[in-house]
């Protein structure tokens, strides 16, 4: 629980045996965190028996991919809250709480992992991952500077939290099942004339298995590229909603 609200940490995960156990585990140490679901997606290694014995709820996905897992974990989870994670250990339960804090004043709270000195050692965030992904970032905000101004320098950072009331505003502005679904909930955020904050979070290497997205540069080119066509597909060619009349006294989602 945060405050009186239930929390559930989403975690996609393809093949990460290596991993999983250690990194529910961790998480089961953070106090906030209700529940914990480990979203299977089609994986043909032992994944969903680690995540299951070490006191993860397991759902199972069949449609392949990062977004497609990350949607059906978060329509699963029962948390007022949901932080979303990645399964291979390279961000920190220590910083749900910071997520959380920030969320009392946003309707999602977005990690950045381009900070450097949040960075751990041997981190694969990499002069032309990190500038790759301020520069793709900043290219979001100036789409969007205009009402929103927002203000972000990652667009890859699976560590995030939302109310359960935002991932139900968005939900039908989100049909990436890659990884170009972390900009585009991004974008579908701000579409929603949701507010949306960015806060550095620690960020170190994967702790084992193999990397799916960005070990090579030929991955990182096609991710990119990826990204940008959703960015640019969802401020160009599809109507983000009316712009509500707030009383600037409100706070957000009037708690
Ligand atoms: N469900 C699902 N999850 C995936 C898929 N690809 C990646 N993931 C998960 O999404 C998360 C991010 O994938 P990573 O391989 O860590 O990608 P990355 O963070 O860009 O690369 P690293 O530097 O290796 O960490 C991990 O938790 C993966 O298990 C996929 O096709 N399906
Ligand atoms: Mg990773």
């Amino acid at each position: 629980m945060f405050r009186t609200r239930s929390v559930s940490l989403v975690v996609p995960a393809y093949n990460e045996e290596a991993t999983i156990q250690k990194v529910v585990e961790e998480f089961r140490q953070e106090p906030h965190l209700d529940e914990i679901v480990v979203v299977d997606n089609n994986c043909k290694d032992r994944t969903a028996e680690l995540a299951a014995a070490a006191g993860a709820r397991v759902v199972a996905e069949s449609k392949a991919g990062y977004g497609a897992a990350l949607l059906a974990g978060m329509t699963a989870a029962t948390g007022d809250i949901l932080v979303l994670v990645e399964a291979d250990g390279s961000f920190r339960a220590r910083d749900v709480e910071k997520l959380l804090v920030y969320l009392d004043d946003a309707d999602m709270v977005m990690g950045t992992r381009t900070t450097r000195q949040m960075l751990e050692q041997g981190a694969n965030m990499r002069s032309f991952l990190r500038w790759g992904n301020v520069f793709m970032a900043k290219f979001l905000q100036l789409l969007w500077l205009r009402p929103h101004e927002p203000r972000f320098t990652d667009v890859g950072c699976t560590y995030r939290a939302l109310h359960r009331a935002t991932f139900a505003r968005i939900r039908h502005r989100l049909s990436q099942t890659g990884p170009a679904f972390s900009p585009e909930m991004m974008c579908a955020a701000l579409q929603e004339r949701c507010r949306v904050i960015e806060i550095p979070v620690t960020y170190s290497s994967r702790i084992g298995g193999e990397s799916k997205h960005s070990d090579t540069f030929g991955r990182q080119a096609r991710t990119a590229w990826k990204m940008f066509r959703t960015i640019c597909r969802k401020r160009f060619l599809e109507r983000s909603a009316p712009v509500p009349k707030r009383d600037p006294a409100d706070r957000v989602g009037g708690r």
